[in-house]
């Protein structure tokens, strides 16, 4: 009998593994990421905390800041915010009318997530950016974050099995050999793609000595990168302080190769 407890203690500890083993991103997902004068010109914005790859959610409280910049201007996105849900869970929307040439890059400041499973505060600085009406100007500043993925490769527009790089900063500064990890958004559930071992849910990479990272995206869809640092400062929680994860995320989408260009 005893034995059988401590086997289904195991078995409950392996099954639940995945629930709070595999790498959690912060998520800003755009409607549209190249927007022309065909296209309808409100981009929705999915705001999100989730397990992109094995489409688990978690819980978004209503962020501390959601913006956009473009041409030279913050707009604030706070007011905007709408209810919505994301793989279940609570998340946010906003809709966002574009009506002037630009690349616009949208970004969100969450809330300190406390992480249990980890014993530590998560913060996911997360963007996404968008060009409207063929101007591409630009997609290579900074936010001005405390920390960011500055793109060195254009974060629109791309195919499936280019390289992505990307500088990874904290604090204004490169961080050397950080590490970043990788995943792909399975968007849709009818045609989720299934890693053949978990170990290949979440790929991982690591900055060079000048903080740039280099990753070849193998298919088309969506794909998160998050520089994992911890922050120089703690926040008390239960009466003890608790370190702090600061994350940089950036979404990209890469197109199929093959495909009926508009
Ligand atoms: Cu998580």
């Amino acid at each position: 009998m005893r034995r059988n407890i401590l086997g289904l203690w195991i078995l409950l500890v392996i099954a639940g593994w995945p629930q709070f083993g595999w790498a959690h991103f912060g998520m800003v997902i755009p409607s549209d990421t190249m927007v022309t004068a065909e296209d309808g010109r409100t981009i929705r914005l999915a705001l999100s905390f989730s397990h992109p790859f094995e489409r688990v959610g978690m819980p978004l409280t209503r962020p501390k800041r959601v913006g956009v910049v473009a041409n030279g201007k913050l707009h604030d996105l706070l007011p905007s915010l709408q209810e919505h849900t994301v793989l279940n869970h609570a998340a946010w929307s906003a809709d966002y009318l574009v009506k002037r040439p630009g690349v616009y890059k949208f970004f969100m400041e969450p809330q300190p997530y406390w992480e249990p499973a980890e014993d530590c505060f998560i913060i996911h600085y997360t963007q996404a950016v968008v060009t409207a009406f063929g101007d591409d100007e630009g997609w290579d500043s900074e936010l001005g974050l405390p920390t960011e993925i500055v793109p060195l490769t254009k974060p629109f527009g791309l195919y499936a099995g280019n390289l992505f790089q990307g500088v990874v900063k904290l604090n204004g500064e490169p961080v050397p050999y950080c590490q970043v990890e990788v995943e792909y958004y399975n968007e849709n559930a009818a045609d989720a793609v299934r890693a053949p071992t978990d170990i290949m849910i979440t790929q991982t990479v690591k900055a060079d000595g000048n903080g740039v990272f280099s990753f070849a995206v193998p298919a088309p869809g969506w794909w998160g990168f998050a520089a994992l640092n911890s922050a120089d400062y703690t926040i008390a929680h239960a009466g003890s302080q608790k370190t702090v994860e600061v994350g940089a995320v950036i979404w990209v989408r890469f197109h199929p190769w093959r495909t009926s260009v508009r």
